[in-house]
């Protein structure tokens, strides 16, 4: 499973790094875990998302979900559920993916924090072998490009990302495969080094792979197969000369990632 953590760049952190917010040995248990869930329109995911990360991740854990006044009424749904782990907030007068995950982050008290998408897939069930790769790493990325990941989706669909991935791979380097990937747990810590640009829709997370690599956290990839969304609509599947300009507008972001100064 390469990472930026194995990157030989990377290598020369002491042999003693361990992941920041790293218990002292003994001294205390896993702690919280936030998972924080973006939705527009999820209403026939959300209940299935919900029960899935219960029951793939030990208490203690927190649900946020930050729902963008979904027409479907999707945080009606989730507040529904009245479980005290799932808090739900619902954003009136704002819309977009990368500013609802950094209101979760906001909101999220957990000293291990992380994000997937709301409609199943991401699978709930990868979260525990990530949750256990924490114990020796700063951030874990589920990766469709690392061996023994896959992208399932269509054809189409798989050309753009992999597209996408390849160009930010080599302008980005650091040994990353899944650029891309929107699904990630990390230490809460990591977020005091590291800090999400709550704009746009999916660049966001290359540009927080990228900073986290120049900060020397070991992150780490672990395989998952990406599927095709079985219930609702997919948000980012648009027509040709929209998915056009999204194309360019990552691309830019991209060379700006590569060029920017890092805070
Ligand atoms: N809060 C919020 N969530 C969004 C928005 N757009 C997409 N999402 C969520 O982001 C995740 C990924 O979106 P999705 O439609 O599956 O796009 P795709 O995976 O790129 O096809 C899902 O959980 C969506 O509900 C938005 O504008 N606001
Ligand atoms: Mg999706």
């Amino acid at each position: 499973m390469p990472g930026c953590g194995e990157n030989p760049g990377i290598s020369m952190l002491p042999d003693n790094h361990s992941p920041i917010g790293t218990p002292e040995p003994g001294t205390s248990s896993r702690g919280l875990v936030s998972i924080i869930l973006a939705t527009y329109n999820e209403s026939e995911n959300i209940g299935d998302m919900i029960s899935a990360i219960f029951t793939s991740v030990p208490d203690p854990v927190e649900i946020i979900i930050v729902d963008d006044n979904s027409p479907d009424q999707t945080w009606k749904i989730a507040a529904n559920t009245r479980d005290p782990r799932v808090k739900v907030i619902r954003r009136v007068k704002t819309r977009g993916l990368a500013s609802a995950i950094n209101r979760g982050i906001i909101e999220s008290q957990g000293n291990l924090i992380g994000w997937m998408d709301a409609d199943m897939c991401h699978p709930p069930t990868l979260l525990l072998s990530m949750l256990e790769l924490l114990k020796t790493h700063d951030v874990v990325i589920g990766s469709r490009y690392v061996r023994g990941g896959k992208d399932d989706r269509a054809p189409s669909r798989v050309l753009t990302s992999r597209l996408i991935n390849r160009m930010a791979s080599l302008v980005l380097g650091h040994g990353i495969l899944d650029y891309d990937s929107g699904f990630i747990l990390m230490h809460r810590d990591v977020l005091d080094a590291v800090s999400l640009t709550p704009s746009g829709y999916g660049a966001y997370f290359i540009e927080f792979i990228y900073a986290c690599c120049r900060k020397g956290l070991k992150v780490i990839e672990i395989p998952f197969t990406f599927t095709e969304r079985v219930k609702g609509v997919s948000k980012s599947n648009v027509n040709l000369f929209q998915f056009g300009i999204a194309g360019l507008g990552y691309i830019a972001r991209i060379l700006k990632t590569r060029f920017a100064r890092l805070d």
